[in-house]
């Protein structure tokens, strides 16, 4: 058996410094169908990247004015070469949420951090509610120490009213999922910018995780690029 070896040094801090944070991670087990590590052999661990809250938003907007060109993805672009940068310094592959074909990033955290789906399909953490989000995940070749997530408390298995079912002007959700089409259809015909908020009703009626909330020029950037995913 392999030893296992230590998180690698820094990494933490570099991603706080970007507004981001290791959100857990985990080891494949022996013969799981694991994606390709950096030498091209199935990884042995993976760590997950994300944010918590809007505090990426800042590191991200300050880099997007100094860029000269406009870009079709900016997150992305920011994103790739941010931590594709601190994957060629560790010695590990990047891969990210819009890479095709789509890697399991929800399957994922709830692997690496115990969390469970809200009845919106958004994973509820439960200090940061509805507002955070995974920006990469590391794939390494050898078996990292990473201790398994605690028990998470799930705040949506207390939440009687659930008024996150029924703010949705459209009704585009209901325990029989999200219906996209409605969603992109009803922001198209509205003013995003002239919602207090700046995006989704139901994910703002949300009680948990009030005070991580993404401002309204964050939920309207998220909007415009779910609008563009619609076409
Ligand atoms: C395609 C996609 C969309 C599509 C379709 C989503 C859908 N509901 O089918 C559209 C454009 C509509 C969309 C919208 C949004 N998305 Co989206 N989306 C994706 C993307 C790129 C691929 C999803 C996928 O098919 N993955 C492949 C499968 C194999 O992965 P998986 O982990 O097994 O995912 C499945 C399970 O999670 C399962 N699932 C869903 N609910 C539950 C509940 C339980 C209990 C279980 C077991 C499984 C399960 O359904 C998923 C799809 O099959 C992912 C990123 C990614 N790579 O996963 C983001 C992702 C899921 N989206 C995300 C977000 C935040 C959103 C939006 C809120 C964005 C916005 N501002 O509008 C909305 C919310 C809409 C909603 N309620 O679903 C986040 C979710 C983060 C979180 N906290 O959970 C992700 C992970 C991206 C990210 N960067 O973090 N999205």
């Amino acid at each position: 058996m392999t030893p296992s070896q230590r998180l690698p040094p820094g990494l933490s801090d570099c991603l706080g410094e970007l507004g981001l944070s290791l959100r857990g991670g985990f080891v494949f087990a022996d013969g799981e169908d694991a994606p390709a590590g950096p030498a091209g052999a199935p990884a042995k661990s993976l760590l997950l990247i994300g944010n918590g809250g809007g505090a990426m938003w800042r590191e991200f907007s300050a880099w997007l004015d100094r860029q000269p060109d406009i870009m079709a993805d900016p997150l992305d672009s920011w994103t790739v070469e941010t931590i594709g940068g601190l994957a060629a310094h560790y010695g590990a592959r990047a891969v990210y949420p819009n890479d095709r074909p789509w890697h399991p990033f929800q399957r994922w955290a709830m692997r690496a951090e115990g969390l469970k789906a809200s009845p919106l399909g958004v994973l509820m953490h439960p200090e940061y509610g509805l507002w955070h989000a995974y920006r990469a995940a590391l794939l390494f070749d050898v078996e990292l120490s990473i201790q398994a997530p605690q028990a998470m408390n799930h705040p949506c298995d207390q939440c009687v009213d659930q008024p996150c079912l029924t703010a949705c002007p459209v009704g585009a959700y209901s325990l029989s999922g999200f219906d996209a089409a409605a969603c992109a259809a009803h922001l198209r015909s509205a003013d995003i910018e002239e919602r207090p908020h700046g995006g989704c009703s139901a994910r703002n009626a949300c009680p948990v995780g009030a005070a991580y909330r993404y401002a309204p020029a964050q939920q309207a950037f998220h909007k415009r690029a779910f609008m563009r995913a619609r076409g």
